[in-house]
């Protein structure tokens, strides 16, 4: 079996030498349970698809399994050890509408269920009170009531979710008439207005201006500029903190028609550029291959993705651009 977790000694490797390598995670253990086994795996409905992801860290490999329905709703979410032993285990029960509605967590898969999260809904399909219980003792240690409005959507935290005290956390969003987002409000402990970010939009709906400013008083503003396709050309991002002053990070952006091509990003936007990511499309236009480069032309980021029709099958991350692959998803339908 071909292994690949050493570092590959030149970090300038073009695209087919890495490819030419075939290294990945999912290949580099002959020991791992398949993907499509897992279809098979007894669950409370039909297992239709299963995602496996995996990340290398420095003491071993991270496994999760995830079994979904013929909905795309999950049914279990699973964490496995790297001998194969299931270390915990998450299921999903649906309400009669079919919604998830039950949460369970077992850690160390030994029947006995150690955390639960109930949601239940509103006609319309949305959330309005979700909880917590996390020893599964059967006292709420969470709850979050949410309501909504047409131009409001307002979420509070109760500690334990009988509603006589204070809420902790919250979070307000405001919509416009015409349903964009014009404002989110998060309620952090202390009082309404810890973090409020806005957004304004021109009249055919495109975002020109967001502006977040958080508990600490710094500000974000980013503006963003179109060309006559309404596709984004440029975005200046400027940050004001009362420790560091004020700086500014510009990105421009160029197409293929539709698809985006490449990144430019000027850090401190003095005109000197700092990093430019490239985006590669297969012949049907679909995003097969993004890579980042730092000013000097050495990569710093790879992300690669395979197809099935429409379907992302095969997804694997190289998030420093060393040639060793540190995040890789695969995806498979079952029978
Ligand atoms: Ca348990
Ligand atoms: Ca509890
Ligand atoms: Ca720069
Ligand atoms: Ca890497």
């Amino acid at each position: 079996m071909l292994r690949c977790r050493s570092r590959l000694p030149e970090l300038t490797l073009p695209y087919a030498a890495l490819v030419s390598l075939g290294c990945g995670l999912v290949d580099s253990d002959g020991e791992r349970r398949s993907a499509v086994s897992w279809c098979d795996e007894p669950a409370n409905r039909d297992v239709a698809a299963v995602e496996i992801f995996l990340e290398d860290w420095d003491d071993g490999v991270a496994e999760v399994v995830t079994l979904f329905d013929a909905n795309g709703l999950y049914i279990f979410k699973i964490d496995v050890a790297e001998d194969g032993k299931v270390l915990a285990r998450g299921e999903a029960t649906l309400d009669s509408a079919g919604r998830i509605s039950v949460e369970t967590g077992d850690d160390a898969d030994d029947g006995t269920i150690d955390g639960i999260k109930v949601t239940t809904y509103d006609d319309d399909g949305r959330p309005v009170f979700v909880s917590w219980d996390f020893e599964n003792d059967g006292k709420i240690d969470r709850a979050e009531t949410r309501s909504y409005t047409p131009t409001e959507e307002r979420r509070f935290v109760d500690p334990d979710g009988d509603g006589d005290e204070a809420p902790e956390e919250g979070y307000v969003a405001t919509y416009s008439t015409e349903g964009h987002l014009i404002r989110e409000e998060h309620l952090e402990g202390g009082g309404l207005g810890a973090s409020v970010a806005t957004y304004e939009y021109s009249e055919t709906g495109l975002l020109l201006v967001e502006t977040s400013t958080r508990a600490g008083g710094s500000t974000t503003t980013s503006t963003f500029e179109y060309d006559d396709e309404d596709r984004v050309v440029r975005k200046v991002e400027v940050v004001a903190t009362q420790e560091e002053g004020t700086y500014a990070t510009e990105e421009t952006y160029e197409y293929d028609g539709d698809l985006l091509l490449t990144t430019t990003k000027d850090v401190s936007q003095d005109g000197d550029v700092d990093s430019v990511e490239q985006r590669t499309y297969d012949s049907e236009g679909r995003l097969v291959r993004v890579e980042t480069r730092d000013a000097s032309g050495t990569l710093t980021f790879v992300r690669e993705q395979e197809y099935e029709g429409e379907t992302l099958i095969h997804n694997r991350l190289d998030v420093s651009g060393d040639g060793d692959w540190d995040q890789e998803t695969v995806q498979v339908a079952c029978d």
